[in-house]
């Protein structure tokens, strides 16, 4: 027993030391991992709008490159307008730019980050596809074939 309660001490000071020590091995060891940001698009969809002026649409964009990019605009064919939108509390704001971390992404998703589609030439109707090009501050631009779900889509059950 005695020799228990003295070993105890040491250990709050001994576990710091090995977590920076992890901290400084992962971050010195991406010297192959360096390279340009490499984007692509994941979880792409848009609920079926209730509204005929507006709808919301949601993505992914991993980057599996070393090097950060921002996501700076989007265009439909769909939309006279596509704008980023960010939740903040329980409202929006439209924000310039979003960042794409490097080995990271960035996540667009129901109650967060979301693209915000306004004076649609035609409403998307669940089955169809809406077409988006996203530009970056510094990668190429990626075109998507968004697909309209359900109104009540959900993600995480697929339905
Ligand atoms: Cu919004």
């Amino acid at each position: 027993m005695r020799r228990v309660k003295a070993a105890r001490p040491a250990r709050p000071l001994a576990v710091p030391t090995a977590v920076i020590t992890g901290a400084l091995l992962l971050t010195g060891c991406g010297s192959d991992a360096d390279g340009p940001a490499e984007l692509s698009v994941r979880a792409a969809y848009i609920p079926q709008p209730v509204s005929d002026t507006m709808a919301a649409g949601f993505l992914t964009i991993v980057n599996e490159g070393g090097t950060k990019d921002e996501l700076t605009s989007v265009t439909s064919t769909a939309a006279d307008s596509v704008t980023l939108h960010e939740t903040v509390g329980s409202s929006m704001e439209e924000v310039t730019s979003l960042d794409v971390p490097a080995h990271g992404q960035l996540v667009f998703k129901s109650g967060g980050n979301h693209l915000m589609f306004e004076k649609l030439k035609s409403k998307p109707v669940r089955g169809g596809t809406v077409t988006v090009e996203l530009h970056f501050a510094t990668s190429d631009p990626l075109e998507v074939e968004i697909p309209v779900k359900s109104a009540t889509y959900n993600p995480q059950t697929g339905q």
